[in-house]
């Protein structure tokens, strides 16, 4: 752990006032998680606080505790003077809450992306964590804040999202004390897993299925690719789904080193989501940054302006090459 980095985040929660937490654009289970642990050790700590994103929070994400506190504007009567931003690699992560900062605020960037760019007044980046939510933890273990039930299922949320349940190799000994700790504070972890995967409609499965339909496999099945297009939703009736989890398919598929994920999601105009994932020889962290993303050695993503088409073969094309395979 950097030490350094975890005293002076420890040093701003204890002597600034007034909080905005924040976390990237498409919340997920680590961003909402250790949103509201922070805000917890906050309240804890007896300071001002409000957490604020750019989307919505996922409906599987909607039973955690203090949920629904988390809005999509910063309340106009807050006066803020310290940002915490969690689970992003760059500040322009955090989309349009950026814009609702006038003042130039004290930044507080936590973080365990390899590609986070420091852009914080304090930086704690710990690329070995699973999730921010394992730092969380950490954190609030270092301060001596106990944990209660709520903040810890919210923790465990965290962990067990970005770990894709202790299955990926940022999988450690500290995160399942990390996560031991917390079923001790109370957390019951088949409850916790109801709630985040077993809460589908059946339009989320077809969804799935329409887009398993457009798997391949190429250059000898080191590449599986698919793709999900904003007809496909329509044609279901379904319109903001967690699709989080289809990349897991592809990347099961035996012999793919390099799986992708393509989604159309622009609304009034195109825009391509592009989720990446790897078996180990691949660095998609690096692929991804090429496209202005990035993420994580063997998971990460990016976002491209340009159709469906378009996008697959530059993404694929960058693959290729990464593979060793064609220019
Ligand atoms: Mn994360």
């Amino acid at each position: 752990m950097d030490n350094d980095g975890v005293d002076k985040v420890i040093e701003a929660f204890r002597n600034r006032d007034n909080f905005l937490i924040t976390a990237h654009v498409n919340p997920e289970g680590d961003s909402i998680g250790s949103q509201l642990a922070v805000y917890y050790i906050l309240k804890r700590l007896g300071k001002r606080a409000v957490m604020a994103d750019h989307d919505d929070v996922p409906e599987n994400l909607k039973f955690l505790p203090g949920s629904e506190s988390i809005t999509r504007e910063i309340p106009k009567d807050f006066r803020l003077d310290t940002v915490i931003v969690l689970d992003c690699p760059v500040r322009d992560r955090i989309g349009r809450i950026s814009d609702c900062i006038d003042e130039r605020p004290f930044i507080v960037n936590i973080d365990h992306h390899v590609s986070n760019g420091f852009f914080g007044n304090v930086n704690w980046v710990d690329r070995e964590a699973s999730s921010v939510g394992e730092m969380i933890f950490h954190l609030a273990e270092k301060m001596g804040i106990e944990i209660e039930k709520d903040p810890a299922t919210a923790l465990y949320t965290a962990i067990i999202t970005d770990t894709g349940m202790f299955n990926y190799d940022n999988t450690s000994k500290e995160t399942h004390r990390a996560a031991g700790e917390l079923i001790a504070a109370g957390v019951n972890p088949k409850a916790v897993h109801a709630e985040i995967f077993e809460k589908k409609s059946i339009s989320e499965i077809r969804l799935l299925g329409r887009a398993l339909t457009t798997l391949q496999l190429e250059e000898g099945g080191a590449l599986a690719h698919m793709s999900l297009t904003r007809k496909m939703y329509s044609e279901e009736g379904v319109d903001r789904v967690s699709t989080d989890e289809f990349i897991n398919f592809p990347r099961s598929i035996k012999g793919v080193e390099v799986a992708v994920f393509f989604k159309e999601d622009g609304i009034t105009r195109e825009e391509i989501n592009v989720s990446f994932r790897s078996s180990g020889r691949v660095n998609v962290n690096i692929v991804a940054a090429h496209f202005g993303g990035g993420g994580h050695a063997l998971a990460a993503g990016c976002t491209l302006n340009c159709g469906l088409e378009e996008a697959r073969d530059k993404v694929l094309g960058g693959i290729r090459k990464a593979l060793g395979v064609g220019a």
